[in-house]
């Protein structure tokens, strides 16, 4: 059995979370929050970040690494293409995505969800990279009508953890909408997502722990 660890605030957890729904394997899941100093928890995960996973008696960090090996050891209900070219088209969208989208987003986060503050160089540094890396990934994209074609494939399950909240990070802080600007119709393709039982069930059981930590709040 695999045990996936992390937090459901994580897009990055939700992303492994969706494919082990997606492929239909059976995992349990283990609240670890971010930040541990734990050395279990710096022993699967040395900087501490959530995902990672439990199988046996390894462990595995870094959520594309994890869903590649899911792919790998459970063919069956595959999100890859078998061709070898087209699984890597997939998996360029999905390097993609986390480089130039989340990763330069991402310094927008404490600012747009956590009540933060971000300086005004970090948003001026963060809009030019975003202006240049957004019309970029709506070249690359397919939308047709998935991220990658056809087929709901594991570039979706980076979609998933990566295009709203970019789109509302820069939305927020900027008060406009560059990933629209940009030509890439993300309202749409999360709509096409959320039609998903698999999206549904993750995005219910984010809601359901972020009410409780409100609750725990007041
Ligand atoms: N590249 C990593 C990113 C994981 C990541 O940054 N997770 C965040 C939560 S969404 C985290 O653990 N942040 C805490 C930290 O960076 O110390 C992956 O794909 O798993």
């Amino acid at each position: 059995m695999i045990t996936l660890c992390g937090t459901t605030l994580s897009n990055y957890y939700n992303k492994v979370k969706l494919v082990l729904l997606e492929k239909g394997l059976p995992f349990r899941e283990e609240r670890i929050a971010t930040g541990s100093t734990d050395e279990a928890v710096l022993a699967a995960s040395p900087l501490g970040k959530v995902p990672f996973i439990r199988v046996g008696t390894e462990t595995l960090c870094e959520s594309q690494v994890i869903v590649d090996y899911l792919e790998a050891a459970h063919p069956k209900a595959p999100l890859l293409p078998a061709d070898p070219l087209a699984a890597a088209k997939v998996r360029e969208l999905a390097v993609f995505m986390e480089l130039y989208l989340e990763l330069v987003a991402r310094e927008l986060y404490a600012e747009a969800f956590f009540g933060g503050k971000v300086s005004d160089a970090t948003k001026a540094r963060v809009r030019k990279q975003l202006e240049r890396n957004l019309p970029a990934f709506g070249r690359l994209a397919r939308f047709a009508p998935y991220v990658a074609g056809a087929q709901f494939t594991l570039a979706d399950a980076s979609g998933f953890a990566t295009v709203s909240v970019v789109a509302l990070a820069a939305k927020s802080v900027f008060g406009e909408d560059l990933m629209a600007a940009a030509g890439i119709d993300w309202k749409a393709y999360v709509k096409l997502l959320g039609a998903r039982a698999s999206v549904q069930r993750v995005n219910a059981e984010r809601q359901r722990d972020l009410d409780a930590a409100a609750a725990a709040r007041t």
